[in-house]
């Protein structure tokens, strides 16, 4: 799949944590969410070794592929090229974007966690087909994040985005993470989307990407349908 064409919408991370997975099957969990209507996956296991990573990479990425949906391995290149997936997203200690270009070549879709406009800057000139904007809101899922961004912090970074004069800076993609849910999911891309009354900012973000709200989810299928829902449906006047 060309990066170009990849719906950044409905970005599912997962999490195979007790707290939020409970005693379920994470590949049943992901499969109930792509019924419900996820537009792209991402295997984040913070635990599980390289054996285990690829054996649950292989087994999402089939479940992906029947429904048209990328699946992303959070950190780990060699494991998305043993599991020959879509592609892979770096955090700001993981093996840097370029060296990441390098070895999945120019058609595989590299995602990179962002805090700043530094960080923002510096993972697209490294070859970034999109930038992890977070963290959005606080959340217990990810307590060691470095920066709580706001409305307003993630702002900054599209307004940087935005005004470049670099083209590839302008079109980069981008998702926000942190705290979303069906509660604020219509508030945030509102205040996200741009040109707009609610955002001065020239560039709108590209969808939202959630853990807890839907892995956590009760009914995982119900739970993606209606942030589907939410996501795509204009947000009443209020
Ligand atoms: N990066 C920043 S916050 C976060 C990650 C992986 C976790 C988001 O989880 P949730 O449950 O959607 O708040
Ligand atoms: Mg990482």
């Amino acid at each position: 799949m060309a990066p170009a064409a990849v719906d950044y919408s409905l970005y599912l991370v997962t999490d195979s944590t007790p707290a939020i997975l409970g005693d379920r099957d994470l590949v049943e969990v992901v499969e109930q969410a792509l019924q419900g209507g996820v537009t792209i996956v991402q295997l984040r296991e913070k635990t599980a070794d390289t054996g285990e990573l690829i054996k649950i990479g292989k087994a999402l990425h089939e479940k992906c592929k029947q429904h048209g949906i990328p699946l992303l391995i959070n950190d780990r290149v060699d494991v998305a090229l043993a599991v020959g997936c879509e592609g892979v997203h770096v955090g700001q200690d993981d093996m840097n974007v370029a060296t990441a270009r390098q070895l999945l070549g120019p058609d595989k879709i590299i995602g990179a966690t962002v805090s700043s406009i530094e960080e923002a800057r510096i993972a697209v000139e490294r070859g970034a087909d999109y930038l992890g904007i977070g963290t959005l809101y606080a959340t217990n899922t990810k307590k060691n994040t470095k920066d709580i961004l706001g409305i307003n912090g993630i702002r900054k970074i599209l307004h940087y985005l935005g005004i470049s004069e670099d083209e590839k800076t302008r079109n980069i993609k981008t998702v926000c993470i942190g705290g979303v849910n069906a509660s604020n999911v219509q508030n945030v891309i509102y205040q996200l989307l741009a040109p707009s009354l609610s955002n001065p900012e020239p560039k709108s973000i590209d969808g939202v990407a959630v853990v807890s709200a839907i892995v956590g989810a009760s009914d995982p299928s119900k739970a993606s349908q209606n942030l589907h829902k939410l996501i795509t449906s204009p947000p009443p006047f209020s």
